[in-house]
């Protein structure tokens, strides 16, 4: 196992850096201090080549240009909040509305945009980054000073670890999540729309025209929602689902997971025989199949467009501030908010 550091670039007149977990099997995870982004993760195929997995740019000005969220950590809230604002206690909470009417993903400068201070940690079999940001009480219209750590820490065991902690000095909201395109293909060699998913989710959150839930579960029997004895994600791009033609023909919802840290997330790509399993400790996870990815820049050399990637977002379920029958996303004054999800890479 190892660790190393370079200079990737600069932001504001602030140096970002790009650190390197490697372990001995041939995984390697980069990540910047900016937003926390993994900007590369490479893993090897069935025959043994190793090639990137996730969507990312090289450098700081691609980022800032172009990317919709790549492999960045989001919060304060993941999702949207609709009518970007909120109550606590008799206090209305006005929040930037960078989605329309509403507010997404933290906001104009969310956990995405911010540099965060970084500790690298080597133990025996596993090596970590220490990321913390102190978020100061109104950033983005939010309440609270909060203290907020995300680790990543890659086993030997090709695992990567994501835990996210949070402390605020008032009642305010978490919902973090961490933002990654996945294309288990290899270096962008194809998109997404082959990839099979098996997810053990029996129920959705119906969205509406912006995307916002209505506070409906619906169920996924008999639909192109059904991932639970798996599916390929091209079914939901040809179907004819009210649900799936509203996310742009595809997915861009949040399903209720029926257990937690049990396999509950499974990836396929058949072609390369790579194979990504993500258990979490949360309740949701949101399947976004990229199809709003733009087609106005290139990512490594190729050409971005719909389908190239994926995000398995484990969060808590969008708008839950809104809907009282989602799990809550409010923390009080001292408690400890977590959260946890491991993805594991085989072959
Ligand atoms: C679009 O609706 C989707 C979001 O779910 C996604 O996170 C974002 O693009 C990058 O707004």
């Amino acid at each position: 196992m190892r660790v190393y550091q370079e200079t990737f670039g600069e932001l504001n007149g602030q140096t970002v850096t790009a650190y390197t977990m490697v372990n001995d099997h041939g995984m390697e995870v980069t990540s910047l201090d900016y937003g926390c982004i993994i900007s590369k993760l490479i893993v090897p195929d069935q025959h043994g080549t190793k090639e990137n997995v996730v969507l990312g740019f090289d450098t700081v000005e691609e980022y800032v240009k172009h990317s919709p969220y790549f492999g960045a950590v989001i919060g304060r809230v993941a999702g949207r909040i609709s009518g970007a604002e909120f109550e606590l206690d008799g206090q209305v909470y006005k929040l930037a509305k960078n989605d329309g009417e509403h507010h997404l993903h933290g906001g104009n400068v969310g956990f995405d945009k911010v540099i965060w201070n970084t500790e690298v940690v080597e133990e025996d079999h596993s090596v970590s980054l220490v990321f913390t940001y102190l978020s100061m009480d109104g950033e983005e219209g939010y309440p609270g000073n909060v203290k907020l750590k995300v680790s990543y820490t890659l086993t030997n065991d090709n695992e990567l670890q994501l835990a996210y902690e949070g402390v605020s000095d008032q009642k305010t909201l978490l919902n973090v999540t961490n933002h990654t395109y996945f294309n288990l293909s290899g270096d962008l060699k194809r998109d997404i729309l082959d990839h099979e998913l098996m997810l053990k989710s029996t129920q959705f959150a119906e969205l509406d025209s912006e995307l916002i839930p209505t506070g409906e579960l619906l169920s996924v029997n008999g639909t192109s929602f059904d991932f639970t004895a798996g599916r390929k994600i091209k079914d939901g791009v040809e179907a004819q689902h009210p649900q799936n033609l509203l996310a742009g023909k595809g997915y861009d919802h949040p399903f209720v997971l029926d257990e937690n840290q049990q396999k509950e997330i499974v990836l396929i790509d058949e072609e390369s025989g790579r194979t990504l399993v993500v258990e979490t400790d949360q309740p949701g996870v949101v399947l976004y199949t990229g199809t709003q990815l733009g087609e106005d820049f290139e990512i490594r050399g190729v050409k971005s467009r719909k389908y190239l990637g994926l995000c398995l977002e484990t969060q808590g379920m969008p708008d839950a501030i809104h809907q009282p029958s989602f799990p809550s996303v409010i923390v009080e004054k001292d408690e400890v908010y977590t959260a946890t999800t491991k993805w594991r890479f085989r072959v």
